[in-house]
């Protein structure tokens, strides 16, 4: 996991690869093998913020990625926080790979969610918190 983010501090870049759909996990519906928000993404505010939103080779289903405010939230949280059209046609299917690029400008604790129906409850996805200073990081929580 810890090639799943990368960053550059001198250019407040950071790069985050979310692959959907990992086989071998509980559940069809996770990102990173992780489900319900154990996989914690923080990224402090004002940096540049690089997804790639790739379904698994052996993904069952297509996926998307968003970032939201909250749950079944269905807009992106920050302008660009998104593939674009994600609840109709910006999915990822298996083997795809797509990108998106934002800057998040305030604080807040959301959650980096698959906007396709039944994903999101059905646990896809992750916390996603912006703070103020610090570097970017990946974690997990129970
Ligand atoms: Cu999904």
């Amino acid at each position: 996991m810890s090639q799943s983010l990368s960053f550059d501090a001198a250019n407040r870049t950071v790069t985050l690869t979310m692959v959907a759909n990992v086989p071998g996990t509980p559940s069809d519906f996770n990102y990173n093998g992780y489900t319900n928000g154990a996989l914690v993404i923080t990224v402090p505010k004002g940096w540049d913020v690089t997804v790639h939103c790739n379904d698994d080779p052996a993904a069952t289903y297509a996926h998307s990625c968003t970032v939201v405010r909250g749950p079944e939230a269905k807009t992106p949280a920050f302008p660009g926080a998104s593939l674009p059209d994600p609840t109709g046609t910006g999915f990822v299917t298996a083997g795809e790979k797509k990108t998106f690029r934002f800057t998040p400008g305030a604080p807040f604790v959301g959650r980096f969610a698959c906007l396709l129906i039944g994903h999101e409850s059905g646990g896809m996805w992750a916390t996603f918190q912006v703070v103020n200073g610090g570097e970017p990081s990946l974690g997990t929580k129970l």
